[in-house]
């Protein structure tokens, strides 16, 4: 076989240990994860001693060969030599790559596990042929890992090989749930990096009950995009002006308003009565659900999810992670509001948890709360960039180009609220300048646009940037509308009447009364 025509679709790394193999035997099962469709295996075993490691590898190169797929063996080079086989993977506590070259020839294939920019420019420099870039997600798989580096560290190596001749896969702690979105997701923003060639598994396979099945359901998930991606904002639709977008907002309010779509928020403990009028007052159906494990059955309803962090515990998260992922599988929208994000390192976590955990339809946050997702965006912060200084075009464009990176890297919408929202899907970025005082003056305001918003992406799935914009623009405009009126005196009376105003607002309309979008700004 030529190492360029090597298949990296599959790569399958096996692990003799009684705590992953358990007491199968090893060859039967990597038959089976070839008949299943593995495209590459490595042969690692930290413990056998050499003799046993050679007649093993000898073993499992007959059929690795019967399949027609290559066998590398992890860090030994004698034993490569010994069989004969097509080449090795060597970590950066192994033998150099250079030396290894030596032993082995122009054609072996040789890979070399890298985790940051440093080991992948030696590595590309030194004629690698391919990378396995990692730890992904933490693994109880290998002892002492270094760095885990997420979905987001795979990306940027993969954007710092753009050019190279070089194939690539990701490893540590890839299985069912998460290959066929880190695929998809670690693609650099706008096709400018390298495409990830495939993953490298090693207990999703080696401890599955049947490795042949695992195998093929692996298989096909690499090389399928998520049901999210579907739907994710297109370059068209990106493209547009504000006054098309504008044009459809009453498209989307009416969509609501005819499909009472799910609201399904996983709330704090002070807005949960607020979300749900707030929800019915814009049309959807509310449902404060916090119980993870009803999420499967939920997000097969057509709806939306908000996951809020207001009310963050352990046990919370994991139920925001449940519901994250049930709502991805269905390819349903999920709005992600990082509260109070960068207030405690337990938000801090919490939050990067959430966002290397799933795919995040639309995040939306004040600005302290979207600069904390941004890698050094507590810095633009600490600068002093004050969104609530209207006409200081510097800091508007500073914090239009963060929050652009943001989506491009997430692949996804991000609303940035204060007293102009920012809204981009990472071209143009949208404001909208309408609103009242009075939502700064009471409670849940800032979550209740997160349950509105979510109406909308439910409502209006296929076009979430417009559905985005519909819902900004309802939510501040009803504000503006009804603090205007005559019976209201405060913040207290405000939110009746501003709930009797989405009310009004959608109802209009839906019988084609489009008066208050004159309003917006
Ligand atoms: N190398 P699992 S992580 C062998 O980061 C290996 O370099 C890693 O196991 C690295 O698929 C890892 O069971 C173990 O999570 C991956
Ligand atoms: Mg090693």
């Amino acid at each position: 076989m030529r190492k360029e025509d090597v298949d990296h679709s599959l790569y399958l790394v096996t692990d003799s240990t009684p705590a992953i193999l358990g007491d199968k035997d090893i060859c039967a099962v990597v038959e089976a994860a070839l008949r299943g469709g593995v495209t590459c295996v490595q042969y690692r075993d930290k413990t056998s001693d050499t003799g046993a490691l050679v007649a093993t590898a000898r073993r499992l190169h007959a059929i690795t060969q019967r399949h027609d797929v290559p066998l590398l063996i992890n860090d030994r080079i004698d034993v490569a030599l010994a069989i004969g086989c097509e080449g090795v993977h060597i970590g950066q506590d192994d033998l150099d790559l250079s030396s290894a070259r030596k032993l082995l020839g122009p054609d072996a294939i040789i890979g070399v596990t890298v985790s940051n920019a440093e080991e992948t420019d030696v590595a590309c420099k030194g004629g690698a042929d391919y990378l396995g870039i990692g730890t992904v997600f933490a693994t109880p798989t290998k002892e002492n890992t270094k760095s885990i580096i997420g979905v987001d560290g795979l990306q940027q190596i993969l954007l710092q090989i753009a050019d190279e001749p070089i194939k690539t896969v990701c490893i540590g702690g890839i299985n069912a749930s998460n290959a066929s979105r880190v695929m998809w997701q670690s693609e650099a923003p706008g096709g400018k990096g390298k495409a990830l060639d495939g993953v490298a598994v090693v207990s999703a396979i080696m401890a599955a009950p049947d490795p042949e099945e695992a195998s093929w359901d692996l298989l096909r998930l690499v090389r399928s995009p998520p049901a999210f991606a579907r739907a994710a904002v297109t370059a068209e639709q990106q493209a547009r002006s504000p006054e098309d977008l504008l044009a459809l907002v009453p498209e989307v309010v009416r969509a609501v308003d005819a499909k009472k779509p799910l609201s399904h928020n996983m709330t704090n403990l002070v807005v949960q009565n607020f979300a749900a009028n707030v929800a019915l007052s814009v049309g959807a159906s509310p449902i404060m659900a916090n119980y993870g494990e009803e999420a499967r059955d939920l997000a097969m309803l057509g709806g939306a999810l908000v996951l809020n962090m207001g009310t963050v515990t352990p046990k919370g998260l994991e139920n925001y992670l449940k519901a994250l992922r049930a709502y991805n599988e269905a390819g349903r929208p999920v709005v992600f509001d990082p509260v109070g994000a960068g207030a405690t390192a337990v938000r801090r976590a919490a939050t990067k948890t959430i966002l290397g955990s799933g795919y995040i339809d639309v995040l939306k946050g004040n600005q302290s709360e979207i600069l904390s997702c941004i890698p050094g965006g507590a810095e633009v912060q600490q600068r002093g960039v004050d969104s609530s200084a209207p006409g200081n075009d510097a800091d508007r464009q500073k914090l239009g180009s963060a929050i652009r990176e943001l989506a491009v890297r997430r692949r996804n919408v991000v609303v940035m609220t204060g007293k102009t929202d920012y809204i981009t899907a990472g071209r143009a970025v949208f404001t909208v300048d309408n609103g009242h005082a009075y939502l700064g003056m009471v409670t849940g305001t800032g979550c209740c646009l997160g349950t509105t918003v979510s109406a909308m992406v439910a409502a209006y799935p296929d076009d979430k940037l417009a559905a985005v914009v519909a819902g900004l623009l309802l939510y501040s405009i009803a504000a503006e509308v009804a603090a205007e009126r005559e019976d209201v005196k405060g913040p207290g009376t405000f939110v009746p009447a501003f709930i009797d105003e989405l009310f009004n607002l959608r109802k209009a309309t839906a019988k084609g009364d489009l008066g208050w979008l004159e309003r917006a700004r």
